[in-house]
């Protein structure tokens, strides 16, 4: 965490300090729900059945936490052991439903805030699912195709007892991509003896995964930036698009930027930055990051009219819109001040918290369009709920069918995000009317199914 916390009203400000004299040492997760805090407390306010039925103080503390060992060979023969979690957050709306992340920086911390945000996410999509996130500390970088099978195969040789299409659906997030999922699923289906294809999402679409929904994330945060815009009578036609990530939901959000007339022109990895006057190649970027798996100054070492910054973040590439991919907390508030000083108008997010606290108010302050990760991101997790109900039909949608379902999701999230934060006099402030609209349904139906 890079900011102080701001106060919060007294009608929230004991659960803050239960969380985080509970838990004193995760900062992401504590920022994460300071967020929604901040954002819900004139709906506590206005119902008193929700405090009296214990709906904050219940929401703050996952129903299940699971950590285990994960213990693997590598190439050289050497045993290595690794850290597994599944966070199983909230399965009121729905089975447990969020992806796997295989990171070295993965701790309790991060995978409860992402699971914390899964859940407000999920109930946005009205699609019926239920929030959780899982991971690793194992770092794939590098590691041959043998040891990510090898590591995959131990990892779910304990998750599967946890998983199943009606319990928790697990999908990709960092470092867990179709290689992964691929055998992820394999190893599920030899040990339950099941070809249960709705237990994971993301997976190939020749076997059982949806049309889309590699697509989805990156194409969703662009469709949501396009209903942010339309609101101020803009377009994204022309407009230059700072990305950073070069991975799947940068990539996605790239290509489909490009496609709608606008001309992205940065993409980034943990070494540094390219920037690209004429407009990303996708195709060269897809190349290197899906096929060689090469780092991002390689991109600038193909293309002439690029060039790789090193070790820096593209946030000093003046854009007119801004789509963070990458990680959490990788835009702060001095990227904030520069992407308002190069004109920004629109900022959403790709990926989960990728902005602190201060880079959010200084964005809002200055007016510029905000879109946040639980709701301009949605659009992965919601087509991932569209491949759960294709495996429990044994029906197959075109991939045009399923991208304008996926326009319509985001255009309906945004709706809902956009009046929530005007019934509770925050007009056009995104954060507060996606954390709104979400936490309602997620209350109501915890009021509804008792203490549990
Ligand atoms: P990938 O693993 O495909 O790509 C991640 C990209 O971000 C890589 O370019 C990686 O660079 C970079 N990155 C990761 N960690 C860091 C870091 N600590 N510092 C700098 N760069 C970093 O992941 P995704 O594209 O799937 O996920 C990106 C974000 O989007 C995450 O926040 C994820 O939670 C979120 N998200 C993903 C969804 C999905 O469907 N995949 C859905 C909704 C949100 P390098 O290779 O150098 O590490
Ligand atoms: O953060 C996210 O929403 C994801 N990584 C996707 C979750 C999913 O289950 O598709």
């Amino acid at each position: 965490m890079t900011d102080t916390l701001t106060a919060l009203p007294a009608s929230v400000a004991d659960v803050f300090e239960t969380v985080t004299a509970r838990n004193p040492h995760e900062p992401e997760f504590q920022q994460a729900v300071h967020e929604v805090l901040h954002s819900i407390a004139p709906v506590v306010e206005r119902h008193p059945e929700f405090s009296d039925a214990g709906i904050v103080e219940r929401l703050v503390e996952p129903e299940r936490q699971i950590m285990f060992r994960v213990p693997w060979v590598d190439d050289a023969g050497q045993v290595r052991v690794n850290r597994g979690y599944r966070i199983q957050f909230s399965s009121v709306l729905g089975p447990y439903k969020g992806g796997l992340r295989f990171h070295p920086s993965v701790n309790l911390s991060i995978i409860k805030f992402l699971g914390f945000e899964q859940i407000f996410k999920n109930a946005l999509t009205g699609q019926g699912i239920g929030g959780a996130k899982g991971g690793s500390d194992f770092d794939p970088h590098g590691r041959s195709d043998a040891e990510i099978m090898r590591f995959c195969q131990s990892f779910m040789s304990e998750l599967y007892r946890h998983l199943g299409e009606h319990t928790d659906v697990p999908a990709g997030d960092i470092g867990v991509g179709g290689r992964e999922i691929g055998f992820l699923f394999g190893q599920y289906r030899k040990i339950t003896n099941r070809h249960e294809s709705g237990m994971f999402t993301g997976k190939g679409v020749q076997w059982g995964g949806a049309e889309v929904r590699t697509e989805a994330t990156g194409y969703g945060a662009v469709f949501f930036a396009e209903e942010m815009l339309r609101v101020r009578g803009e377009s994204l036609a022309g407009k230059r698009v700072g990305v950073s990530g070069s991975g799947n939901v940068a990539i996605y959000a790239i290509a489909k930027a490009r496609q709608l007339g606008a001309v992205p022109v940065t993409a980034s990895d943990s070494s540094g930055y390219v920037v690209d006057d004429d407009g990303i190649d996708v195709d060269l970027l897809r190349q290197l990051k899906e096929v060689e798996r090469a780092r991002i100054s390689e991109y600038a070492a193909r293309r002439p009219s690029a060039r790789f910054v090193e070790r820096a973040r593209p946030w000093e590439v003046a854009v007119d819109i801004a789509i963070p991919a990458a990680t959490q907390n990788e835009l702060d508030e001095d990227d904030a001040r520069a992407l308002i000083a190069g004109g920004v108008l629109a900022v959403a997010e790709g990926a989960n918290m990728p902005s602190t606290p201060g880079a959010v108010a200084a964005l809002q302050e200055a007016s510029v369009l905000f879109g946040p990760g639980k709701a301009a991101n949605a659009g992965g997790v919601a087509t991932s709920a569209l491949e759960m109900s294709q495996n429990a039909s044994r029906q197959r949608w075109s991939f045009d069918d399923s991208e304008q379902k996926l326009r319509e999701i985001i255009a309906d999230i945004h709706g809902a995000a956009f009046d929530a934060a005007g019934r509770y006099g925050r007009p056009g402030d995104y954060v507060a009317g996606a954390n709104i609209a979400g936490f309602e349904r997620v209350a109501h139906a915890m009021l509804a199914q008792g203490v549990i």
